[in-house]
């Protein structure tokens, strides 16, 4: 299969060459736009191309996400062409995106925005008393490749977590709840709720005000999936009330974030500009490639997208 490469080059292509050549040295992949000729490409390495791009290639088959998430892509026009959809799950990037969320809910269990807030006024003031990590009640939106092991991770820490899923789960040590009802439920007893979900239909706007609402006055949030999970203006409101206290924001509605845009200068939102889980070359590069593998052989692939539920 000649496979096609395209990434904004701000992803930087070298790393990419390089890792995908260490690979597999036979592989005959080519950087857009050096395409050769177009109707010769079967598969393609994609991070946010136009849908204008997919139009110049009529022989695509299948297209693998450079990250985990695939809202990047055109998944109407794919899936109306019967191009399949492959995503990445590598032990690198959920290692990453444990690391990450481990971190910012330290930071919030340890009033860290707090204590940054009062040395900008040089005031020496201890929060008391703390809270024992099992007295804080941490909950997951998505209990995926990486909510599910974000989710261990904070439990072995000792805090208390419970997951939301679109389908029922049981896993030791962790709450689970599925459903509307089920969310409602869990947002109840939710200190530090973090977005690890998709972006679909159904999930978009997801942390709103009707949530925050059910949330107990003061809890927190960590988004580390996508902007487009949170209603800007419905956060802005709850932090404006207290219903939220503090707002971790790896991921924004506009990215990079717009210079004019109010989460910049917000006391209570700390920003990371989408670097949660940065894909790695040289740990991604052999995946990618052994899924593309699988695919053309007519193996199945466990990161295959299903079209119909869009993750
Ligand atoms: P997965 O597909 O493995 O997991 C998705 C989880 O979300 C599943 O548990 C799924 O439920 C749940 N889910 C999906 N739709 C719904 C719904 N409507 N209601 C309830 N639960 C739902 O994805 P990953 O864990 O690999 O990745 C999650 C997201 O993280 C990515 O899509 C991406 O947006 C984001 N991400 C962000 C990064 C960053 O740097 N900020 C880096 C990497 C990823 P079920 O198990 O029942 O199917
Ligand atoms: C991803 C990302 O989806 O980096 O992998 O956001």
């Amino acid at each position: 299969m000649i496979i096609a490469f395209y990434a904004p080059e701000n992803r930087g292509f070298g790393p990419w060459r390089q890792a995908f050549l260490a690979a597999c040295e036979g592989v005959d992949l080519r950087f857009a736009p050096n395409l050769g000729d177009p109707t010769l490409i079967e598969a393609a390495i994609v991070w946010a191309a136009p849908a204008a791009w997919f139009d110049g290639l009529p022989a695509l088959r299948v297209v693998h996400s450079l990250g985990a998430g695939v809202d990047h892509l055109p998944m109407g026009l794919l899936r109306d062409r019967g191009i399949a959809v492959l995503r990445l799950a590598d032990p690198d990037l959920t290692g990453a995106m444990v690391d990450y969320c481990l971190a910012q809910v330290l930071r919030l269990h340890l009033n860290d925005p707090a204590y940054r807030r009062q040395q900008a006024e040089r005031l020496w003031h201890p929060i008391l008393p703390g809270v024992a990590h099992c007295d804080r009640r941490v909950s997951i939106l998505g209990l995926g490749t990486l909510g599910a092991a974000c989710a261990a991770r904070l439990a072995a820490h000792g805090f208390s977590v419970s997951g939301w899923s679109r389908t029922a789960k049981s896993i030791a040590g962790i709450r689970c709840f599925q459903g509307a009802d089920g969310l409602v439920q869990m947002a109840r007893e939710t200190d530090i709720l973090i977005c690890l979900l998709p972006l679909t239909d159904e999930t978009r706007g997801i942390m709103n005000a009707d949530l925050f609402a059910h949330m107990p006055q003061g809890a927190m949030v960590v988004n580390a999936a996508r902007g487009g999970h949170l209603v800007e203006d419905d956060l802005l409101t709850a932090l404006g009330t207290g219903q939220i206290a503090e707002a971790i924001l790896d991921v924004t509605g506009i990215e990079p974030l717009p210079e004019a845009h109010p989460f910049w200068a917000h006391p209570r939102i700390s920003l990371t500009p989408h670097v949660a889980a940065i894909t790695n070359p040289a740990t991604a590069a052999a995946i990618i490639l052994g899924n593309l593998d699988r695919f053309a052989a007519g193996l199945p692939v466990a990161q295959a997208v299903d079209p119909a539920r869009g993750y």
